[in-house]
């Protein structure tokens, strides 16, 4: 399919590189830096080949996220996003950016989204998981009362905010002792972004800022699979949930989530994805450079669903989330 649009794809800058590096093997960590380091090039080049118009780019993980000190994590965020702007001058046609966010401070990352969006130009914002907030050892949260304002102004500004996965602190990952290999994108990163996103929703977040907007990668985190259970489990029991929030889950996962096929290019899943959500609120992505866009976009073009539903995915539902046919 010609004319796709992809939005979880990362850069970075000097700062940040290193941060991508721990998750790969030695042999490859040159790539992996290389193609971090690339936006007109190869990245480019690769696009023209798979039918990819467009790119929404953002920050690699965790970079802002794990830096505690707030001022140094917000200096950081706006070098990037500075950088990314620069970029996206460059060829506005092929590339269009999402703000990284010093979440430690919140009323600052409200200030610098606002920035972004009306300043910069950009279209939404990507955030990896929690924040280190001052100390290293901690781990906080945006459903917690102090990110209601940062929500108000997302939800003022009308950009969508993309949930990007993060592993736990080492604290959080005793589960994981004596086996590394679950860290990162093959277990760790969903179980991480699924709890936050169930956090966000059973927080009455969505009851307070109904026109929120979340996106999820890797097909949802795993999330369409779980919902039905989630709501479900115990339902004999009368009150077996008691949680801020007004709704059941699965009102908020429709109603204030999208996913994207980054990482996670395969069909059953996809499909289970269209089930719970409809193609409405699917949209692709590689997740470039840590996946091949070759294995995402072959997979992408010729999976088995209906067409209308490939064009929305690959390309109309980000049109219209990230008004991309505006300016
Ligand atoms: C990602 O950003 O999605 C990612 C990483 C590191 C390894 C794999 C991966 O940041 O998918
Ligand atoms: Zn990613």
């Amino acid at each position: 399919m010609q004319g796709k649009i992809a939005l979880e794809e990362h850069f970075a800058i000097p700062e940040t590189a290193a941060d991508s590096m721990g998750y790969f093997p030695q042999p490859i960590r040159q790539e992996v830096h290389n193609r971090n380091a690339d936006i007109h090039g190869r990245r480019l080049a690769l696009m023209d080949e798979y039918g990819i118009e467009m790119m929404l780019l953002s920050l690699n993980a965790p970079a802002v996220q794990a830096i505690p000190n707030p001022a140094h994590a917000h200096d950081i965020a706006r070098k990037a996003n500075d950088y990314l702007a620069e970029q996206v001058r460059k060829r506005p046609d092929r590339f269009q950016g999402l703000a990284a966010l010093a979440m430690q401070d919140p009323e600052r990352a409200a200030r610098e989204l606002e920035r972004c969006v009306k300043d910069l130009g950009f279209r939404g914002a990507l955030v990896n998981g929690f924040s280190q907030v001052n100390d290293p050892d901690t781990a906080v949260y945006y459903d917690l009362p102090q990110y209601r304002p940062f929500w108000a102004t997302v939800e003022r500004l009308d950009v969508p905010f993309y949930l990007h996965p993060r592993n736990p602190l080492p604290r959080d990952a005793k589960i994981y002792d004596g086996h590394p290999w679950m860290l990162g994108p093959i277990w760790a990163f969903g179980q991480e972004t699924a709890v936050h996103a169930l956090r966000l929703m059973g927080s009455g977040l969505f009851d307070a800022h109904p026109r929120l907007q979340i996106i999820l990668g890797h097909l949802g985190e795993n999330l369409p699979y779980a919902m039905w259970r989630v709501d479900n489990a115990n339902a004999w029991i009368e009150n077996r949930h008691s949680y801020p929030a007004k709704r059941r889950m699965r009102d908020y996962f429709c109603a204030n989530f999208h996913v994207t096929t980054s990482g996670n290019f395969h069909t059953q899943a996809l499909i289970d994805a269209v089930l719970v959500l409809g193609s409405d609120r699917i949209m692709f992505s590689a997740d470039w450079p840590f996946e091949n866009i070759d294995h995402a976009a072959n997979w992408f073009d010729s999976c088995p669903i209906g067409e209308p539903d490939r064009l929305k995915i690959g390309r109309t539902n980000a049109m219209k989330l990230f008004k991309l046919d505006k300016d």
